[in-house]
């Protein structure tokens, strides 16, 4: 018998060897505790179920449940007779219903016993059950005579009400089927708030019928009709999910000035935003009383149509320079006593907050809005940096995180997994301050997706926020978080998600006629720029197509993190004999692939783009497996050698393509560790 909780908290799970890791069970987000126990239970026969207590939610859950077990395992458990006698029970208790509308208050615990006859899901309400049979479809696995469920017991209980996912719907369009499918990943790890970006400079995403020229003009089409609003807004519901939505005022509004000109603090464009040209658009002008007017009436129809209490108004990135040039802005200012752009917009937000709150909401907006004027209630959404959360905490503002959690930065699993929201300034608050952060949400904008390559961009990688956002922040082996990620990420595909299967097919299409072994070993070790270098380098345009290597690498290469691991190994013990056998294996095909992969260069524009990857890649494999030799013989080698491993080394830091080579790390690693001699 092992206790998973104890293993779980961070000193002794880092001297865990990976055999132990291998049978660890693939839950992630970490339940609370996890106690394994002896035997498990055979799925040879579906599970009978025995529900009380639950609401509605409970019963479609259910057939969610068996289908993706179905999925998962191949077995044909829809196909049985569920209510065989002799099959074991699955017994689900609620000891009330959820509320009508889902709150951020709400009891979201359960708790879970598995033995060899049958399962027990207990839960305060529904939505704890609801978490509870996501975690039994993790606990899945094959034992020795077909699939199984490890006998255990958990007690889980989210660390966070507030665990999110925002998506800009607004840059790129999301149909609505893909949207949904979103919201099926995010309940298989545990995430509660889907924040929708619904208009930006670039789109307005609802049909308003009060103010129809929003969709007419301000989305070239593409939004979502009330009547899907509501579909989306129940598919959630279902699934323990709260849709917040976002309409970003007074900047980033280009989709309301193309509407509404008079409404512009300058001249607007005619038309939406689609490439850099247009940006730097006139926000919204918050002396001009009808803006209020046009903003009561479609925020209290939208506050209608989104059950949430909490409502997004944006409120970022207002560029002041409209409202310092313009005479009547000034005059505006000077009358009313307002020193600057901040305090204008701080008025600005205290009459949307009226409005806000008129039609029944708590307002959010971005940290932006936080100024010594901006009223209690008001929630902050911090994402410049850590420190607004913890200011905001500190002058009483609940507030949620996203800086650390912006996945459309193209960074590793692990780093945003590692970035605690109770951390920095925010570890020295009071008991009381710390109760105001609430969570965060992992903000996936969408200037470079499009319905092809959103998943992977959003999975796997969100499952591991998840996981900071429920588990006790005590869990951060981040070798752990991999192996459990890699498998957590199978069974997102089977629930439908696409982020391995569309990656494949942009990739074989990248590839063409070339053998797609030879092409992946050199895209394998392939990932696109970091940070803001994209749009640095290259302009935004709506209109480009987004179908090349950037758009259908992984934010991270697995081959790349595996290899830089096991050279490190290597490097720090050159005994190691198993890392050393796996890594020169990967070396020799690194430095073999170019010689076989050249004849089909020419021809091909997208192995043009990345052709220059390809040599490189074979010298840091010679060099790489050179230092390896001196690292295993003991035999220096030359400082002629050396510099031209630091050349290899130096050759393969450049970027091409706004891509780069993510395993010169490795060669690094062993380079640094081979002896020169004197
Ligand atoms: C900043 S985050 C923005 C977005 C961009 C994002 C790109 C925020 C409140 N504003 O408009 O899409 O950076 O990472």
């Amino acid at each position: 018998m092992r206790n998973w909780q104890v293993l779980a908290s961070s000193a002794l799970i880092a001297l865990a060897s990976s055999t132990v890791f291998a049978a660890q069970p693939a839950l992630m987000p970490w339940p609370t505790t996890y106690t394994a126990k002896d035997g498990s239970l055979s799925l040879d026969k579906p599970l009978r179920v025995d529900a009380s207590g639950c609401d509605a939610r409970l019963t479609k859950a259910i057939d969610r449940f068996r289908a993706q077990l179905t999925a998962q395992t191949g077995n044909l458990y829809n196909h049985q007779p569920v209510e065989a006698k002799d099959n074991p029970v699955l017994a689900i208790h609620c000891a009330a219903a959820g509320l009508p509308v889902q709150a951020v208050t709400e009891d979201e615990s359960y708790g879970l016993a598995i033995d060899p006859a049958g399962v027990k899901l207990t839960a305060p309400t529904t939505l704890g059950a609801l978490h509870g049979l996501q975690t039994i479809l993790q606990l899945a696995t094959w034992a020795p005579k077909g699939w199984a469920l490890p006998a255990v017991e958990i007690q889980d209980t989210p660390r966070f009400p507030w665990r999110g996912l925002m998506i800009d719907v607004s840059r790129h369009f999301m149909p609505l089927d893909q949207l949904q499918r979103e919201i099926d990943g995010m309940a298989a790890v545990k995430l509660n708030v889907l924040h929708i970006h619904l208009s930006d400079d670039q789109g307005f995403r609802v049909e308003s019928k009060k103010a129809p020229k929003l969709q007419q003009l301000g989305s070239e089409g593409m939004y979502y009709t009330q009547d899907q609003i509501r579909e989306i807004v129940s598919y959630a519901r279902e699934r323990g999910i709260r849709i917040v939505p976002e309409f970003d005022v007074p900047g980033h509004s280009t989709s309301w000035t193309v509407a509404y000109p008079e409404l512009a603090s300058d001249t607007p464009a005619t038309r939406v935003v689609r490439n850099q040209g247009d940006r730097q658009q006139p926000p919204l002008d918050p002396t001009n009383e009808k803006v209020y007017k046009l903003l009561d009436d479609v925020f209290g129809e939208m506050a209608a149509l989104f059950p949430d209490a909490y409502f997004h108004i944006g409120g970022d990135e207002v560029d002041p320079k409209y409202w310092d040039k313009s005479e009547h802005i000034q005059a505006f200012m000077k009358a009313h006593n307002l020193k600057n752009a901040d305090a204008l917009q701080a008025l600005f937000n205290q009459r949307l907050l009226a409005i806000v709150t008129k039609h029944g909401k708590h307002m959010i907006g971005w940290d932006e809005i936080l100024v010594p004027e901006l009223p209690k209630e008001t929630m902050v959404h911090s994402w410049r940096g850590p420190k607004s959360l913890a200011v905001a905490a500190k002058e009483g503002f609940n507030t949620i995180l996203s800086a650390g959690y912006y996945i459309d930065l193209m960074q590793p699993a692990s780093q945003h997994y590692l970035v605690e929201p109770l951390s920095g300034d925010a570890a020295d608050l009071t008991p009381e301050q710390t109760k105001h952060i609430l969570g965060g949400e992992a903000a996936q904008w969408a200037e470079y997706i499009t319905p092809e390559n959103a998943d992977n961009r959003i999975w796997p990688r969100t499952a591991a926020i998840a996981e900071r956002f429920w588990s006790a922040a005590s869990v951060r082996d981040v070798d752990s978080m991999y192996a459990r990620l890699d498998r957590v990420s199978t069974e997102l595909e089977f629930l439908g998600l696409k982020h391995r299967a569309n990656q494949e097919r942009m990739l074989a299409r990248l590839a063409g006629s070339a053998p797609r072994d030879l092409v992946s070993t050199l895209s394998n070790t392939l990932e696109p720029v970091k940070e803001y270098e994209r749009g640095e380098t290259h302009e935004f345009d709506a209109d480009m197509p987004l179908n090349q290597w950037i758009d259908a690498l992984s934010p991270e290469s697995d081959a790349a993190r595996i290899a830089n691991n096991l050279a490190a190994k290597v490097a720090a013990n050159p005994s190691d004999a198993e890392a050393r056998r796996d890594l020169r294996r990967i070396l020799e095909l690194w430095r073999e692939n170019d010689l076989r992969l050249q004849p089909y260069m020419a021809d091909s524009w997208p192995l043009q783009s990345i052709a220059g990857f390809s040599p490189a890649l074979s010298q840091l494999g010679a060099a790489g497996l050179q230092a390896l030799d001196s690292i295993e013989s003991g035999i220096p080698v030359s400082a002629a050698e050396h510099q031209a491993h630091l050349a290899a080394i130096k050759a393969g830091e450049v970027h091409r393509a706004q891509l780069l080579l993510a395993v010169t790390p490795a060669v690094q690693s062993l380079v640094g560790a081979e002896k020169v001699t004197q």
